[in-house]
């Protein structure tokens, strides 16, 4: 593989849509034909398909779509003995020279998630620890921050929250800058990377403080912030120039103006992409769901879920009918909801804990209805997006549960997806501590983007805007 490859989809992740936009649809065209075979045939052998039905979920038993193999793990970070607890959704970038991603990620010791920790960096070919740093320039990164990674000018810059603001450093692990933010006191908060102004210099974003890619403070706003763990995150969603900063209850303009507030209802944000023009979704933890509308600010509908929690929601059309519909993750069930707030099916997940994991869609057997991912305490699930029924078990799972969601991108370049996820349980032995990436070995996963940036990163939406999104748009 040619390495410009892999460096043109790592651009449209940082989000340089004007000039990459176009690239991120031919990826997706690129799943699209490689998918036109399916349930077809011959022309798979040369991916490893033995019989055509292997690769159905309805196959009968030949159904090698919902075999799991863990193609790494990394459970021990030689660099920072201790710290090897994951609870964030890993990232991942070019570290080394290989032409593989390489994982970017948090760590923390013991149960201590919400301590100081390390920012950790692994080869994404061996799972050996490239490095581990628990000081950039004497600023500690906290044990369960998200990671946001930006790439300019060749440059690859990753930040991650500390105790007193945003730390920035190198892809070799040096520190870069540090600017100082309000940060809660155990530091679980999630960075993300945009373009707000679409002038190809990417911006970072901690909650409502948006900073240029030098650190440089741009503006602090002074309303919402995504919830009190800072799911906020840049995406195009109203007439206003430029990007806006959606911030669960408040909808920033580029300049930092509050377009509108939304009363109390702040929390994590997705972007619902419908045939009427977007919307924005906000799940609070307390238990429910509100749909805003992003040109006038007016609450659309609220659906309570009846049951504690409520994490970061992903959006996709999970039917096939066209439209986009929102999963969520409580503390004991996963719900699927259409656009119009309507409950469409719900299935139990164990998550007594944070009760607010995150979910995510891909569209693994590539019929054109997105699955559903979620990993509770125990169990790692792929849930058919119509009906609810489980497609794929992983029991092998176990986490402590925070906000995480599995990632989904081929970061072997096989052609094939495979799910990157943190693995840190609560009862298991330290086996069970770190992160892992699970694949098929039936070659039966359709194809990914290559890259996954931040914690509010869409695949699907970098393409257009008739393309159901989730959390961020992939531009900038
Ligand atoms: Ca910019
Ligand atoms: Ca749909
Ligand atoms: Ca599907
Ligand atoms: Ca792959």
């Amino acid at each position: 593989m040619s390495t410009a490859i892999p460096f043109r989809f790592a651009l449209c992740a940082a989000g340089l849509a004007i000039a990459w936009g176009s690239g991120c649809g031919g990826q997706l065209a690129l799943e699209e034909s490689e998918w036109s075979s399916h349930g077809g045939s011959d022309e798979r052998e040369g991916l490893g398909y033995h019989e055509e039905r292997q690769c159905l979920w309805d196959g009968g038993a030949a159904d090698g779509s919902r075999d799991v193999d863990v193609n790494l793990r990394w459970s021990d970070n030689e660099e920072d003995p201790g710290f090897d607890g994951v609870m964030v959704t890993p990232v991942t970038t070019h570290i080394d020279a290989d032409g593989i991603p390489d994982i970017v990620f948090t760590a923390f010791r013991g149960l201590d998630y919400g301590g100081a920790g390390a920012l950790v960096a692994v080869s994404g070919a061996t799972g050996d620890t490239l490095w581990s740093r628990r000081s950039l320039g004497g600023f500690r990164p906290h044990g369960a921050s998200g990671v946001a990674i930006a790439i300019h000018e060749g440059e690859t810059t990753l930040v991650v929250a500390g105790a007193r603001g945003l730390i920035a450093a190198d892809r070799s692990g040096h520190f870069r800058w540090f600017a100082p933010a309000e940060v809660p006191e155990n530091g679980t908060v999630y960075p993300s990377v945009g373009d707000l102004e679409t002038d190809g210099e990417p911006e970072f974003l901690l909650g409502s403080t948006v900073f240029g890619y030098d650190g440089r403070l741009r503006w602090r706003g002074e309303a919402g912030h995504g919830g009190r763990h800072f799911g906020s995150l840049f995406a195009d969603v109203s007439s206003a120039p430029g990007l806006e900063v959606v911030a669960g209850n408040t909808l920033y303009g580029s300049d930092g103006a509050v377009l509108w507030t939304a009363g109390g209802n702040d929390g994590w944000p997705a972007i619902v992409e419908t045939s009427d023009g977007p919307l924005i979704v906000v799940v609070r933890q307390s238990g429910s769901m509100v749909a805003i509308d992003p040109e006038s600010g007016n609450l659309l509908w609220e659906q309570d879920f009846s049951s504690p929690g409520g994490g970061p929601p992903a959006a996709a059309d999970f039917n096939g009918d066209g439209e986009t519909e929102i999963a969520v993750a409580s503390g004991d069930k996963l719900r699927m909801f259409d656009s119009r707030g309507t409950l469409l099916w719900e299935r139990p997940i164990h998550d007594p804990s944070s009760a607010a994991t995150g979910c995510s869609a891909f569209d693994f057997d590539g019929d054109g209805r997105y699955e559903v991912v979620q990993g509770d305490e125990v169990e790692l699930r792929v849930f058919d997006g119509s009906t609810g029924e489980t497609r794929i078990d992983w029991s092998e799972h176990g986490s402590l549960t925070l906000y995480e969601y599995p990632a989904i991108l081929d970061l072997n370049g096989d052609g094939h997806a495979e799910l990157l996820l943190a693995t840190t349980g609560i009862n298991d032995g330290a086996a069970s501590r770190g992160i892992a990436v699970l694949g098929n070995s039936n070659g039966c996963w359709a194809a990914a983007h290559r890259s996954w940036n931040q914690h509010a990163y869409s695949p699907r939406a970098c393409a257009s805007s008739s393309v159901p999104g989730t959390r961020a748009q992939c531009a900038p």
